[in-house]
């Protein structure tokens, strides 16, 4: 026989929605689940969600045979912005197909290798500033790191220079797509209808025609000839084509990507840096370890592409800070057809089902009673491949399947060169030096406040 989900006390007519705190909806399911065991049902008006939070579980729907991709609510506020762009469509959808095919290469090591100049510029404009903020000077953590993603992935993608450094406004594509995902995130928490927000959502439309007109004009001068540039993303996709379609990518989901490089490629980039550096801080010894590692690998020298891939102690705390604190802390699924979970649960086709891998890249039957505590050496390769094959998709931070993160070498080796280039110019200190964490919940997560001073080493001359 079959079981029933089980679920928290609901409420008539509202089902669970008390249980959830606006704007903190990560917050609200991380806790519910302290009371479950890998598996719940919490119920909204008009929508009901089976979440899973344990390796086990979230190991089942990694079968994409059984399992795909479900634009649900939170990325389905995303759509009229991103429309069919690889984040947001569908896995059926012919657009996600093209652009799937077309830039997997373009986002493979090899070419995102070429990037690697461009991404080391946009490092350095980072460390420039914090060595004239000088050693008194508070370091808004996050907002930096922000800073770096964006410009380096609108080099990198397109060619355009925020040139986020060097101004204290937000370049007007930035402020429009900063103020788009603030509304598309508010959507998800409202209780009244969405008539009850008119210049919310003119405002909203705006906003998408700001970016989507940004995307237009840099298209329009790459085909025209006024810029020529070869190696990054948009030229993939402009020389690309299908080899299963014989199609080519329309400039409408040029457009579409170009938008969600931005949007996908910024915050959660980000927001791991960020962690890393929280994590690093308050465990000393291993921020020591980790400067150790550049110091021998890199010297005093510049650092180089060759560097990168000797940092196999860094790469463990980067692959550590994103299991412990998820910069996406879940993914939305369905069934493909009638199902059971876990042997007993029944689950019909279509049912949104939300991995909680915030929850399961921790599970102590996986990685022990110090699944909370933040120890590189547990991701290093060796370890790392050892609890893979032992616990598979244990760590899931990018996602699953062909619905991963397609930016995944292109995120990581970003993070290597401002981790290299940050340490080996640097020491830090967190400020205060007793900041407690907390979660600031956007679409991602970030440290909320996290801020800390930057001192230039004296082997800096
Ligand atoms: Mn990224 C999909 C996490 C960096 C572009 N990314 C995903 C998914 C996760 C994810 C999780 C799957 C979401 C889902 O199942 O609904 N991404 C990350 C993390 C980082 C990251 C944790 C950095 C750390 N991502 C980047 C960067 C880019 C990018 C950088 C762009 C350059 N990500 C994407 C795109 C997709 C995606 C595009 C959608 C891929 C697809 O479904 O075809």
């Amino acid at each position: 026989a079959l079981d029933s989900i089980p679920e928290p006390r609901a409420l008539p007519f509202i089902g669970h929605t008390h249980l959830i705190q606006p704007y903190k909806l990560n917050e609200s399911v991380m806790q519910i689940a302290r009371d479950f065991d890998g598996i719940f049902r919490l119920r909204f008006p008009g929508t009901d969600l089976v979440f899973v939070s344990n390796q086990a579980l979230v190991n089942e729907i990694c079968d994409e045979s059984r399992f795909q991709k479900k634009i649900g609510l939170v990325l389905g506020h995303l759509r009229p912005g991103l429309k069919n762009g690889l984040f947001t469509a569908d896995t059926h959808e012919e657009a996600w197909g093209i652009a799937h095919r077309v830039l997997t290469p373009a986002f493979g090591p090899l070419k995102i290798r070429d990037m690697f100049e461009e991404m080391h510029e946009v490092a350095t404009q980072l460390a420039l500033k914090w060595a004239r903020g000088g050693a008194s000077t508070n370091i808004n953590v996050t907002e930096d790191f922000t800073r770096l993603t964006l410009d380096t992935i609108a080099l990198c993608s397109m060619g355009y220079r925020f040139n986020s450094f060097y101004s204290s406004e937000m370049h007007p594509f930035v402020r429009a797509m900063v103020d788009f995902l603030l509304e598309a995130g508010d959507r998800g928490t409202r209780s009244l209808p969405g008539m009850f927000y008119r210049s919310e959502a003119q405002k909203f439309d705006k906003d998408i025609e700001i970016m989507r007109s940004t995307a237009q004009e840099v298209l329009d001068a790459r085909k025209s000839g006024q810029t020529v540039r070869d190696h990054d993303l948009l030229a993939a996709m402009l020389k690309g084509i299908d080899s299963q379609t014989g199609q080519r990518v329309s400039d409408d989901s040029i457009i579409n990507n170009l938008i969600t490089f931005l949007v996908a490629g910024h915050e959660t980039t980000s927001g791991m840096l960020s962690y890393t550096f929280y994590h690093l801080l308050k465990n000393p010894e291993t921020f020591a370890k980790a400067q150790q590692e550049v110091d021998s690998v890199c010297g005093k020298g510049p650092v180089t592409l060759a560097h990168i891939s000797k940092l196999g102690y860094i790469n463990g705390a980067l692959r550590e800070a994103l299991r412990i604190d998820s910069t996406i802390p879940a993914m939305g699924l369905s069934p493909k057809e009638d199902t059971t979970l876990g042997g007993k649960y029944f689950v019909k086709k279509d049912q949104q089902i939300i991995a909680q891998v915030a929850l399961s890249n921790r599970d102590p039957a996986v990685y022990g009673e110090d699944s909370y505590e933040f120890k590189p050496e547990r991701m290093m390769e060796e370890n790392f491949n050892r609890l893979n094959r032992e616990f598979p998709n244990c760590w899931k931070p990018f996602g699953n399947g062909k619905r991963s993160c397609i930016g995944r070498a292109f995120a990581w080796q970003e993070a290597l060169i401002i981790m290299a280039v940050l340490l080996q110019n640097f020491d830090f200190t967190l400020e205060p030096n007793d900041y407690v964490l907390q979660h600031k919940e956007s679409l991602t997560l970030k440290p909320d406040g996290l801020k800390m001073r930057a001192t230039l080493r004296d082997n800096l001359t």
